[in-house]
């Protein structure tokens, strides 16, 4: 047997960690033969619900779950951690204004980071999950100074999976038919789905819709997709977010076999403000992420991926204080 991967979730007592852990303790992050370590961390009004969430883990008698560590301590979680996932935060409160948010959930980021910089593995790869996802990650990495950037995520995987879906849906092919697509921008309503790039069964996707319907119907569907769920369910995504944040961990360590979508340290690639975390077409392999090269950007997609780049600019400016 190989030597258990350490795995931090933050969060762990809310509805996504509910639908996390076990699938990351049945292996289906990592595969069948990686056993894992879970480091849960949860803040201690909710401790007692976070121990209901250990039995019923012991209770699945996992074979590969060797060690489940329930905490509110950030320090005891992200020690010697491989994986981080950060799935808490601060929900939107009645009055709260976005900046009241990014400031909340700032305070919970900046210790994180921390913690991260001073205790987990030198190599650990981090997810942020938490909204304002990609705001949430740049506090995080900006307080972690003794790690690479580059191992500090926010997760776009799940627009990147609705997006596939409901192109897959409109011209009624196969979800493994469809390459290519990515996410640009914030994990926010100025996300920008990218079909020009992409391709149904090795045709341009926009050969198969027509322009109109990209613009008016799809990028708006994707956008505001968590508030549709939200609308229809009285909460937000919690099955179809773990199932991302799974999927976004395995292709990060194991490799991607098509373009997938990840909100990353930007270095400047494709014009975008340098240190800011933005979602662009990535692949992976060895552990590492790359942005794909050379993509087709008219007039059209580079007005989108200004307005989600100018977004989080002002995101950044909001939080500069804690940089
Ligand atoms: P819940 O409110 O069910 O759970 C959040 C949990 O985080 C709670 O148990 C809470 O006690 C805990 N928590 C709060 N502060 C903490 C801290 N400092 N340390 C450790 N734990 C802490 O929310 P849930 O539905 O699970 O969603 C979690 C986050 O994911 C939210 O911010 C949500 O907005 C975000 N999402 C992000 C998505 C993405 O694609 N990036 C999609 C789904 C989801 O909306």
């Amino acid at each position: 047997m190989a030597e258990p991967v350490s795995i931090a979730v933050t969060g762990a007592a809310g509805q996504i960690g509910y639908a996390l852990l076990f699938r990351i303790a049945s292996g289906a992050m990592l595969g069948p033969d990686q056993p894992v370590e879970l480091k849960l961390l949860e803040i201690p009004p909710a401790m007692d619900a976070l121990q209901g969430v250990v039995m019923e883990l012991d209770d699945c008698a996992f074979p590969l779950l060797v060690n489940a560590v329930a905490t509110d301590q950030p320090e005891v979680a992200f020690e010697g951690v491989d994986l981080a996932m950060l799935v808490g935060s601060m929900p939107r409160g009645p009055g709260m204004e976005r900046n009241d948010l990014l400031e909340a959930n700032g305070k919970i980021f900046t210790v994180q980071g921390k913690a991260l910089n001073d205790h987990a593995s030198r190599q650990v790869k981090t997810l942020v999950v938490g909204n304002p996802a990609n705001t949430n990650c740049l506090i995080a990495q900006n307080n972690a100074p003794d790690l690479d950037p580059n191992n500090f995520t926010a997760m776009t995987k799940l627009d990147h999976n609705r997006a596939t879906a409901q192109l897959a849906l409109k011209v009624a092919c196969a979800v493994d038919d469809i390459q290519g697509l990515s996410i640009w921008g914030n994990h926010s309503s100025t996300m920008f789905p990218d079909l020009l790039n992409a391709s149904v069964s090795g045709t341009p996707a926009m050969q198969a819709v027509d322009q109109a319907w990209y613009e008016n119907e799809f990028i708006p569907a994707i956008q505001q997709r968590g508030a549709a769920i939200i609308a229809a369910r009285g909460l937000s995504s919690a099955a179809s977010a773990a199932n991302a944040a799974v999927e976004h961990m395995r292709e990060w360590v194991t490799g991607t076999s098509s373009v997938t979508s990840m909100g990353i340290y930007s270095s400047g690639a494709y014009g975008i403000s340098e240190g800011l975390i933005f979602s662009y077409p990535v692949t992976t392999k060895d552990g590492a992420h790359t942005i794909v090269e050379g993509l087709t950007i008219d007039d059209f997609a580079h007005a989108k991926i200004k307005a989600t780049e100018q977004e989080l600019m002002d995101e950044r400016d909001a939080v500069a204080h804690l940089l």
